[in-house]
């Protein structure tokens, strides 16, 4: 895109309350394939506060057939079409717009506004959708009360449905059908969903704890009938937790959920009726793996979350989207701690955040929680704004405590119902319900980068004390180069040779203390600050920010023996698990030192003994959660480590990383063989806590063996892979084989998981991964050929990540090739991508953009990345691009 072209950048500190309000919206949407008619009556209501005549509609692709303004038709001299804006002048009383415009969803590839997906018409409105639907004040704080009545085919499309409660039906002849809802609730435009199709239905019921009978339906294309329990049974466990942990009830007396194939993200909480990516909301033991399971129910409650947390409190602006965002990931976080292992849910959130947004965080898109600007709000649905908006909420809950935070919660729902707020309404609940001051906390919505918070501890033997000394900083960040200190809350204990150490704080008395005294919970808020402890009869290991209680770069220099300490000693399990992934840092920075890319590395690495030791007490722990354990064998990915690592070769780091699971499998082998004995895969198929722990760590094991070459693991995978009852077990025993099997054993298992699965795209997507994360030197020939193998399509998002995605982000060693191939082909699908369906060719960026953190084969990176640019550019990869490359 050339610079003359370049789009416009919207600002936070531009925000206006919008010109007029619409208080009623009366959507007219009749169905013909190719022409869609969509008449929209709107009461509108200028807005005193902003005095202004001029009201200025959006619309895009709207074929614009009639306009009027209190049911007088409007001559073109009346108003303006310019661009996405339709202009009317002098609408200085309240009155009735009505406008028809003719859409076009079976060519509308962008899978945003009104789209056709196999059997069924459907909607994505958020962010900015509905002007795609019709001309509107597409912005979130204008709140309407919407009455949708869609006539279609009857044969073709014998499913209607939208927001609220159906209030009308019935046949208008020609072999078409109507169907009216009513949805009580004002809504901004992004919640408005519509779904005209074909398509089967699960019923079901709830009862909310005030009495309200709740009619729940899940539709599905009628294949995938088979597939709806599990997210029923898990929106049912969330309605009734939210109404436990936040007295939050539903409030309407139907949920709808509908399961849609090509959707370009995971889900999505329009009022009344969800609509859910497949990947999001079918599961079944046969063909959803544990991971699914998990997927499906934290998704299906995050939807459910979001009718308090984003539908009856909204956003004022799209600069506010963590208000919505990261307080629901946070409720779902939650909720699926509760309902599973909390210590399991904070390590792979933990993993995440420290693998995905930390690296946001650090590179040319790194932005606030709460940005100032954007070209294209679709770029910004981010880890920065869900995971580490999250972050900041579990902040504000730690420093509240549970009590203070439940009041605050119910005060800003109850302050705050039916309108459109901001992330300072919510923190104000806080200060008001606490009488804190977080004047400074607010500096994690509008500061980008992640604090490094280094501590140095000394211990004064003879006068029993011991000084922590933290000091905090942030490195500089596109929209800042200076940041002022974060205030921030580091969970601590100290440990001693028989237990966790009492705790006496230099300065406090003992009053003002906790019973249990032996953790504690500091509070930084300046640059450079030091923390003694009186009484400490022995030299302690610090156990530093326990459950990862603030999002920061800790650095202290543990030695190894410390952290085989804390990995065999703390109570807090997350923090045994950061030991194991330290120690592993340590391991893999070790092998550094002699590694030699021209000399096969494998045999060499061996990992420390005291390590190998600690892991293996761990194993033969009896009361360990064995999905805790599991974690603890994994090592960290190869993006983390070159995170912690960064003048390694990326191409060194993973070949080290090879090994070192090799090796660890072979140092560990009589632990994980017992483990891997332990579990019989005949046992009938569960989804609880228990036995998904069970099949992690067995099937840890397996792989772990069978890369290091053990001959029984390697024949106990194709015995496995055989005899599973189960898409866990199966898929984790065709993993074992690909990793470690030769080649034709591979190719028929391969073969033959596609010949069973060919018809469940999900899993078939899952063969897609497999197949394009393999490191093997042919691994970019096969994807390429992959994207010609009939159950590929370009036009569903789904396949295209299974694919594209699984390639440049979770296969190493072939996506960064030295010949640059792996870089070429992703801008390659860039291009192919942008104006078809923009937002997902934006989302597959981002491996890209990290560029200036690979020395020379950054220049490849950045030489794709210029690629791209030198194309007409849709905004949304404009924008990542652009900042990419600038
Ligand atoms: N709110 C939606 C995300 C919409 C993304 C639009 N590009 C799903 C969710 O976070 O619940
Ligand atoms: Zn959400």
């Amino acid at each position: 895109m050339t610079e003359q072209q370049a789009p416009n950048v919207i600002y936070l500190a531009d925000y206006q309350p919008p010109t007029h309000w619409i208080d009623e919206t009366h959507l007219d949407v009749d169905i013909k394939p190719n022409a869609t008619r969509v008449t929209a009556r709107l009461k509108i209501r200028p807005n005193e506060a902003r005095g202004e005549q001029t009201l200025v509609l959006d619309g895009e692709n709207l074929d614009t057939r009639r306009v009027c303004w209190n049911d007088r038709a409007l001559a073109p001299a009346d108003y303006t079409i310019e661009g996405s804006q339709l202009i009317l002048t002098g609408i200085s009383e309240p009155g009735w717009l009505t406008t028809e415009v003719v859409i076009d969803p079976e060519n509308n590839t962008a899978l945003e506004g009104l789209y056709r997906s196999r059997t069924m018409y459907c909607t994505q409105c958020e962010a900015e959708g509905f002007r795609k639907i019709t001309w509107y004040l597409d912005r979130p704080d204008v709140m309407s009360v919407f009455t949708t009545r869609i006539e279609a085919d009857k044969t073709t499309c014998p499913v209607l449905l939208s927001n609220g409660n159906l209030v009308e039906a019935g046949e208008v002849g020609s072999g078409r059908h109507f169907a009216a809802w009513h949805d009580p609730h004002k809504k901004p435009s992004y919640l408005f969903a519509l779904v005209a199709g074909e398509l089967a239905c699960v019923r079901d019921a709830y009862t909310t704890a005030s009495g309200r009978k709740v009619a729940i339906e899940v539709f599905v294309e009628p294949k995938d009938l088979d597939k709806c329990d599990h997210a029923i049974d898990s929106l049912k466990r969330a309605m009734r937790w939210d109404e436990t942990v936040y007295g939050r009830e539903y409030d309407l007396d139907i949920y709808m959920i509908v399961a849609v194939d090509d959707f370009n993200m995971g889900a999505m909480e329009n009022k009344g009726l969800n609509i859910f990516n497949t990947s999001c909301v079918l599961a079944n033991p046969k063909t959803t793996t544990d991971v699914g399971f998990q997927r499906v129910e934290a998704v299906v409650a995050h939807e459910y979350f979001h009718n308090w947390s984003g539908n009856r409190v909204t956003c004022r602006d799209w600069f506010q989207l963590s208000l919505k965002e990261g307080f629901t990931v946070y409720r779902d976080a939650q909720f699926s701690a509760d309902m599973n292992s909390a210590t399991v849910k904070r390590i792979e959130d933990v993993n995440l955040l420290r693998t995905a947004q930390f690296k946001e965080d650090a590179g040319p898109l790194a932005h606030p929680v709460r940005p100032p600007s954007f070209i294209e709000i679709s770029n910004f649905y981010t880890l920065t704004v869900y995971e580490k908006g999250a972050e900041v909420v579990r902040m504000l809950a730690t420093l509240l405590g549970p009590e203070d935070f439940r009041r605050a919660t119910d005060l800003y729902f109850e302050r705050h119902d039916g309108q459109a707020v901001t992330c300072d309404d919510f923190v104000q609940a806080m200060e008001d319900v606490s009488g804190r001051d977080f004047t400074q906390f607010k500096l994690w919505y509008s500061q980008a980068g992640t604090p490094e918070v280094a501590v140095a501890a000394h211990y004064d033997e003879n006068a029993q004390q011991y000084r922590l000394r933290f000091s905090q900083s942030c490195p500089p960040t596109p929209e800042a180069d200076t940041k002022a200190p974060f205030h921030i809350p580091v969970r601590i204990a100290l440990l001693g040779d028989a237990g966790q150490l009492p705790l006496q704080l230099k300065g406090h008395t003992p009053d003002d203390l906790p019973a249990d005294n032996t953790e504690m919970m500091l509070e930084l808020t300046e640059a450079e600050q030091e923390f003694t402890f009186t009484g400490v009869k022995e030299a302690p290991v610090p156990s530093l920010l326990r459950g990862f209680s603030a999002p920061v770069n800790l650095r202290y220099e543990y030695t190894e023996a410390e952290l085989v300490r804390l990995l065999t000693g703390d109570t807090d399990l997350f923090n045994r698990w950061s030991a194991s992934q330290e120690l592993a840092v340590s391991a893999v920075k070790g092998a550094l030192q002699t590694f030699d890319a021209e000399h096969d590395f494998a045999g060499a690495i061996t990992p420390g003994d005291a390590w190998v030791a600690a892991l293996a007490a761990n194993l033969e722990h009896p009361e360990l959660d064995p999905a805790v354990m599991a974690y603890m064998l994994q090592l960290p990915s190869v993006s983390y480590l070159h995170d912690r690592l960064p003048q390694a070769d990326i191409l060194a780091l993973h070949k080290i990383r090879e090994a070192l699971v090799a090796a660890l499998g072979r140092a560990l082998a009589v632990p994980l063989s017992a483990k891997l004995k332990a579990y019989d895969i005949s046992q009938p198929y569960a989804v609880n806590a228990e036995a998904v722990a069970q099949r992690s760590l067995s099937n840890t094991a397996l792989l772990m063996l069978a890369r290091a070459g053990d001959a029984e693991a390697l024949a106990q995978a194709v015995r496995r892979y055989q005899g599973a009852n189960n898409m866990t077990d199966q898929l984790a025993a065709l993993k074992a084989i690909v990793a470690a099997h030769p080649e034709p054993v591979v190719q028929a298992h391969l073969n033959a998981f596609y010949a069973q699965w060919a018809d469940e795209a999900l899993v078939v997507n899952q063969w897609l991964t497999l197949q394009a994360s393999r490191d093997v030197p042919q691994a970019l020939d096969d994807v390429q050929a992959l994207t010609e193998h009939a159950c590929f399509s370009w036009t569903n998002p789904n396949k295209v990540r299974a694919l594209v995605a699984g390639f440049a982000s979770q296969n190493p060693g072939q996506f960064h090739r030295a010949d640059g191939r792996g870089y070429h082909w992703l801008a390659d699908v860039i291009i192919r991508l942008n104006q078809a369906n923009p937002q997902l060719a934006s989302r597959l960026v981002t491996p890209l953009a990290q560029w200036r953190k690979f020395g020379e084969r950054g220049a490849l990176m950045r030489e794709a990345l210029a690629r791209i640019n030198g194309q007409p550019l849709s905004k949304d990869v404009y924008e990542v691009v652009a900042k990419a490359l600038a």
